[in-house]
């Protein structure tokens, strides 16, 4: 990562590249991974790469609903591992969250990767291991979650989520912030609080938030919720990338 001077017009996404691809050299990311990145950096791009304020108010309201939780859950998969570990880490401390290894192409070896790769990032208590619970209407393999973990969250956080587990989350009832650099795919579509943003500039972005808001009542928090339009902050997406900046 030191080889890219800081100064670099494309330094952040030069940095997420690098990152993916050794995430796949250390066996985290999948090699579907640096396509997923791929695509999101084409969109990130249309957007500015920066965050726009339709995907702050989305943040913001991201945090107010893990606040909020009995049982936050944070869903890690191969690209998240290797692009925000340590983030992911001080997001779930902000707001006493569970995380949970999530993969769409599961295998042992990789989550078990993973799960030392978030050690290594200061994680204490990793859950996906177990896969005691299915998510109902899902595949196999990509249905395995812990029972105490993403089956019983009753707000889950599902950053670059594929779209059939994203609605299977929903139709289980649970509040869904997904983070998603595209407008247009399903998993921000069916999500309660979709962040089209980079995970990169996201993740730290909610962390912030939900530190500001730590000794907010929860009058406070349900008005921030109450206030976030989700219609709105898809179309805002939309209309920045098709009209540009
Ligand atoms: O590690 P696994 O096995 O769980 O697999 C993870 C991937 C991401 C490979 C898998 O879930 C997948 O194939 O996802 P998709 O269907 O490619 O969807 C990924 C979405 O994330 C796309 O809509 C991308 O635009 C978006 N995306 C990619 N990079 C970023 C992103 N969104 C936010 N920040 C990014 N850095």
């Amino acid at each position: 990562e030191e080889e890219i001077p800081e100064d670099h017009p494309r330094y952040q996404d030069l940095l997420t590249r690098h990152r993916i691809e050794n995430g796949v050299e250390k066996g985290i990311t999948h090699l579907q991974g640096m396509h997923a990145e791929g695509r999101g950096s084409a969109f990130d791009y249309l957007l500015g790469e920066e965050t726009i304020p339709s995907a702050d108010a989305a943040e913001r309201a991201g945090a107010a609903h893990l606040l909020l939780a009995d049982r936050p859950v944070l869903s890690i998969n191969g690209n998240v591992a290797a692009l925000v570990p340590g983030e992911m880490v001080d997001l779930a401390d902000a707001t006493d969250a569970d995380l949970e290894i999530n993969l769409f192409n599961r295998t042992p070896e990789r989550m078990q990767a993973i799960a030392d790769h978030l050690s290594e990032h200061g994680a204490e208590d990793v859950r996906g291991l177990e896969a005691d619970a299915r998510i109902p209407n899902l595949d196999h393999e990509r249905a395995k979650v812990d029972e105490d973990g993403i089956y019983s969250a009753d707000v889950v956080l599902v950053p670059l989520e594929d779209g059939d587990r994203a609605e299977a989350l929903a139709e289980m009832g649970k509040t869904e912030i997904v983070v998603d650099l595209n407008p247009l795919s399903r998993s921000p579509r069916v999500a309660d609080v979709p962040i089209v943003d980079n995970i990169i500039r996201a993740v730290p972005n909610v962390t912030d938030h939900a530190r500001e808001l730590a000794d907010a009542d929860e009058e406070t928090l349900q008005e921030i919720v109450a206030e976030f339009d989700r219609e709105q902050a898809l179309e805002a997406a939309e209309e920045r990338i098709r009209d540009g900046f």
